[in-house]
């Protein structure tokens, strides 16, 4: 893991670029400000930049910054993502994890999730302790690519932990410290396996326990599980939104046998208030211990963003210069 702590020097300074940018932008609407924010991450103090660049460069599957700073007057854990965005909780933690993150990438977001949102808010909700997705806390949440089902998903899944009184873990596998044997290795990198839309995106037909079998209705991609640079491939998967196309068991065993592996080499990476994780999407799967939510503002909380090395590979796919995807 690549890890900057940042000194309180260089924590206050970012704090102030922040603050200054939320003086001058009184409305906080990020989508319209993306780039800006981007043009002010210029301003951050170098260590950080150089940090990030290089991290970016070395493709280092998993890098963490500490010592962001985090409002000492944080208001209570919101008891949803709705209420988060209605009460634009936490907005200078949000242009915080912009501000860093604009050195890895571009920010983006989704039409059909969390109401377009570019940052999203992950916190448990009542009612949704057993979902497939980051409102869960009583399920564990399989280790997974995000988006997995979209060819413009990031390329780095960003994550600002606010709270985590309890220490839950984020669970991390990375493709290069799996060895595929063969020929699971073969069968992964051919174009034999079904990625779905996952549970946070609001899609029809929806998709649950008892009705298991409308997952398969969702509009889908049929692609490789390994692809890329040959020496370090690069990894796409989510057990539970993956599958080998129609009456192919060679496939289904070989997906099976990769979620198995990367299972048993998931590490556990514990965020702290002010530590931000930048996951890469295509190098590593992440996912979540279980936990019991408290529902009484101090649960854990986190920021999440998505990055893309690129925004024009999302410009191409949706025919419009916008960051959401559809
Ligand atoms: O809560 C976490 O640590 C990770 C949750 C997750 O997978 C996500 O928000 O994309
Ligand atoms: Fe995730």
């Amino acid at each position: 893991m690549a890890r900057y702590v940042l000194s309180d020097i260089e924590k206050n300074e970012l704090a102030a670029v922040a603050d200054e940018f939320l003086a001058t932008h009184p409305v906080w609407t990020p989508l319209e400000w993306a780039d800006d924010i981007r043009a002010e991450a210029e301003r951050l103090p170098v260590g950080i930049r150089r940090f990030l660049v290089s991290s970016r460069a070395a493709e280092d599957a998993v890098i963490l910054l500490g010592n962001l700073p985090v409002d000492e007057a944080l208001v209570p854990t919101p008891p949803s993502w709705e209420v988060a965005e209605k009460e634009a909780a936490a907005i200078r933690e949000e242009l915080v994890l912009l501000l860093v993150g604009s050195v890895l990438g571009e920010p983006f977001g989704w039409v059909n999730q969390q109401d377009g949102r570019l940052v999203h808010d992950v916190c448990p909700s009542k009612g949704q302790e057993n979902s497939l997705t980051s409102a869960s806390s009583r399920q564990q949440l399989t280790l997974h690519t995000e988006d997995v089902f979209h060819s413009c998903r990031g390329d780095y899944v960003a994550l600002m932990c606010l709270r985590n009184p309890e220490a839950v873990g984020t669970t991390v596998a990375l493709v290069e410290s799996v060895d595929f044997p063969e020929p699971t290795r073969r069968v992964l990198h051919q174009d034999r396996f079904r990625f779905f839309p996952d549970d946070s995106h609001q899609v029809v037909p929806e998709h649950s326990a008892e009705n298991p079998s409308a997952l398969a209705d969702r509009p889908h991609e049929v692609a490789s599980v390994l692809f890329g640079p040959e020496e370090a491939p690069y990894l796409r998967i989510d057990a539970d939104f993956t599958d080998a196309v129609p009456g192919d068991t060679e496939a289904d065993t070989a997906l099976r046998e990769a979620a198995g592996l990367l299972a048993a080499a998931a590490e556990r990476v514990v965020l702290s208030p002010g530590d931000a994780v930048f996951i890469d999407n295509h190098r590593a799967v992440h996912g979540r211990d279980t936990f019991t939510p408290r529902y009484d503002g101090t649960d854990r909380w986190l920021k999440r963003t998505s990055l893309v090395r690129d925004l024009r590979r999302t410009y191409v796919r949706t025919k419009s210069r916008s960051r959401l995807l559809g």
